[in-house]
């Protein structure tokens, strides 16, 4: 199979572990990159030895024959740029938060099915290699049915040094970490009828949310608690460990920080390491989130090939993207939010 040819838009904080996973990848290449800021256009096109270097995504489009579009700028361009890539006919990956709002998100899957063109949400922490192995777990049925799961990520951890704008948005727990958390739920407990939520901000320094917790009813009849805070100092700090708790018929999963993983089953108890690989290119504590990357683009190379749709398709994240928007209007209302009405 030739190389599929990709193109880079937004070379920023993040991106840069997405290009690193480009390089790792077989079947793919970054052949052109794209930033309004000309230093990091610089920095990256140096880093990874890309030539075609573009500062307006519209030449991009323009002056490149692409199999797809990787896009990490951040929410605010989303829609303009899924719209541009659908109206070229170029598949297209787009950062998590999917858009700034629902109506947003539900143009940007429709301009994209319109034009018949794939599109993945990058929403990757459900490809981490811990979460991937509860996954397992519930698959193989040792812990039987079920009937209650919490998703939990508890932190104090400095995320604004490298990713400054997550202090100046009147949203920010929910939107940007929330995000993954409430898309864990969905991947290990099903789709999602009812959300109830209580939010904080405990850093008077930010402008949003730093905790939420959230509680759900699954089409499955399960109930979870999601819960998370960038306002929780413990004794050692967990960054970017998501903690599960899954109770079933038949047993319990207990994923506790230090990536130790617990199941007690119908063949008794087993405690397993399933801490991720260090990359070469990565770098602790990221280094969970870094290997994740690799998993999705490889995903979506594969999804590419075989013409099947992402796990993370525009249209299924619309469904995670809908309980951030429900999580918020449940938060101001104090009232449990039917998720039906959202989508
Ligand atoms: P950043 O601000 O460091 O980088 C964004 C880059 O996009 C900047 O260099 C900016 O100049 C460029 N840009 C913005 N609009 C543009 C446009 N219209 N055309 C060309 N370039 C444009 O942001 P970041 O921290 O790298 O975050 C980017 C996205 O990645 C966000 O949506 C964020 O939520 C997401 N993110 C995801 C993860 C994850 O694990 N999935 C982790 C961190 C950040
Ligand atoms: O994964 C993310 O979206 C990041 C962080 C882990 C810092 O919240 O923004």
């Amino acid at each position: 199979m030739a190389e599929l040819r990709g193109a880079l838009i937004g070379c920023g904080f993040f991106a840069v572990n997405q290009m690193h996973a480009w390089r790792d990848i077989a079947g793919a290449a970054i052949v052109a990159i794209c930033d309004r800021d000309p230093e990091r256009l610089r920095i990256v096109g140096d880093q990874f030895g890309v030539a075609k270097r573009y500062a307006d995504a519209a030449n991009l489009f323009a002056g490149e024959s692409l199999d797809f579009v990787d896009i990490a700028t951040t929410a605010p361009s989303h829609r303009p740029l899924v719209e541009m890539a659908a109206a070229h006919r170029v598949p297209v990956i787009c950062q998590k938060p999917f858009a700034p709002t629902l109506t947003d998100a539900k143009a940007m899957v429709r301009a994209c099915a319109e034009a018949g063109v794939p599109l993945m949400v990058h929403e990757n922490f459900r490809w981490q290699s811990p979460i991937q192995a509860v996954r397992a777990v519930l698959d193989s049925g040792e812990i039987g049915t079920p009937f209650f799961g919490r998703i939990s990520f508890r932190s104090a951890y400095d995320v604004f040094s490298s990713q400054p704008y997550l202090a100046t948005g009147k949203r920010f727990i929910i939107e940007d970490l929330g995000i993954h958390s409430l898309d864990i739920a969905r991947f290990l407990l099903g789709d999602v009828s009812t959300i109830t939520t209580r939010t904080a901000r405990v850093n008077p320094g930010i402008a949003g949310e730093d905790v939420a917790t959230m509680l759900m009813d699954h089409n499955s009849g399960a109930t979870s608690v999601v819960d998370c805070s960038y306002a929780t100092k413990l004794a050692t700090e967990p960054f970017p460990e998501t903690l599960i708790e899954i109770d079933g018929s038949d047993g319990t999963i207990r994923l506790a920080q230090g990536y130790r993983l617990t199941v007690t089953g119908k063949n008794g108890t087993a405690v397993t390491d399933v801490s991720p690989p260090l990359l070469p290119w990565a770098s602790r504590p990221w280094h969970n989130i870094q290997e994740s990357v690799v998993a999705i683009q490889q995903h979506w190379v594969d999804c590419l090939a075989k013409g099947i749709e992402p796990a993370t398709s525009g249209a299924d994240n619309l469904k995670t993207f809908a309980l951030v928007e429900a999580a918020y209007a449940g938060a101001a209302s104090r009232e449990p939010v039917q998720l039906d009405a959202l989508l």
